[in-house]
């Protein structure tokens, strides 16, 4: 079996609903993932212990994704150089704002690139680690210029049967 390049981490297993669509998008780009579940509250040391073992086994980026007080892209950013992905899940009662701010407000020296709360946020991860790793994989950099097309093609699409069924 293949080295994992991505290593998805998720808080906890009620995150998963967030995820599917991403992990749907990595399997489409053809890239090796791997899902470990870990807090970094409950189970910090083995938090700790993951992140640092991230590089040595070849992950070439890490998407971190939790909700409430979501330290655990913050906390995986602190113990790699790896590039730390994170998706704030909108969980909690205050709907993902509180992990929104707690993933994106680093202190300087320990980036953590946020994206947007929710299912978007995390498809977004799995586009943007695919960006990351196209820098060094032609073939990849093909599979993301074909899927941008899609989208492109997605809309002009839609625009026609709206028109059409507006009748406009
Ligand atoms: C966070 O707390 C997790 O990432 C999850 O979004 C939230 C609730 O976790 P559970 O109580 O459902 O395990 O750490």
């Amino acid at each position: 079996m293949s080295q994992p390049k991505v290593a998805v981490v998720l808080g906890s297993d009620s995150d998963y609903p967030v995820i599917e669509d991403m992990l749907k998008l990595l399997k489409e780009f053809g890239i090796e993932h791997e899902l470990t579940l870990s807090s970094a509250h409950r189970s910090p040391e083995r938090t700790t212990k993951y992140a640092v073992g991230l590089e040595a086994r070849g992950v070439q980026v890490v998407i971190a994704c939790a909700g409430a007080a979501a330290h655990l892209a913050g906390v995986i950013a602190a113990h790699t150089i790896l590039p730390v992905i994170g998706v704030p899940v909108d969980s909690s009662p205050l709907k993902g704002l509180d992990a929104l701010l707690s993933t994106s407000m680093m202190p300087a020296g320990v980036p953590v690139a946020t994206m947007g709360v929710g299912k978007s946020g995390a498809s977004n991860a799995a586009v943007l680690a695919a960006e990351i790793l196209a820098r060094s994989d032609a073939g990849l950099s093909e599979r993301l210029h074909e899927y941008k097309k899609r989208l492109a093609d997605g809309v002009e699409r839609r625009d026609r049967e709206l028109r059409k069924a507006r009748d406009v």
